[in-house]
């Protein structure tokens, strides 16, 4: 049984009468220091984005507002899944093309990463993705 593409974290949730208040921390949900973070809003309607893989890369998605559909391809495999709670996140580590749409009006996507941008660790051509994953 080879192992899911998915992997989703549960982000501890704090909130008390007064409202949400959601944790990702080091050791929690988050198994990796963080080096980076960044977040994607305003996303216009019809638009996907991603198209690209990591060679190193570890990152931690967490839909803070509104709803996204990511799916994850290894080469061979490709699974879907909808994020819609500051509650779970997604876990993407290096060797996954990941494409993102169904972006709603509202979606804030926050994405925690282990490391600072670096475009030489992309990797945006499908063809020379399927090479690097299965050789
Ligand atoms: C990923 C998915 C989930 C920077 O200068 N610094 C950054 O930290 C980032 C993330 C991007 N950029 C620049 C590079 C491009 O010129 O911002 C522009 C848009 O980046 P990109 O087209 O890669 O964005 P997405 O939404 O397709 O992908 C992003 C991340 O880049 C990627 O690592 O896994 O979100």
């Amino acid at each position: 049984m080879s192992r899911p593409l998915v992997q989703l974290v549960d982000i501890p949730q704090r909130g008390d009468a007064r409202g949400g208040l959601a944790v990702a921390e080091l050791g929690g949900a988050l198994p990796f220091a963080v080096r980076r973070v960044y977040w994607i809003y305003s996303t216009y309607p019809g638009v996907s984005r991603g198209f690209h893989a990591h060679k190193k890369l570890h990152q931690l998605c967490v839909c803070v507002a509104g709803s996204v559909r990511l799916s994850l391809f290894d080469g061979r495999r490709e699974e879907s899944v909808i994020l819609d709670s500051s509650a779970k996140g997604l876990l993407i580590g290096p060797g996954l093309w990941r494409e993102m749409h169904d972006f709603s009006s509202d979606c804030v996507l926050m994405v925690f990463a282990d490391a600072e941008y670096d475009e030489s660790d992309y990797i945006r051509d499908r063809d020379q993705f399927i090479r690097h994953a299965i050789g």
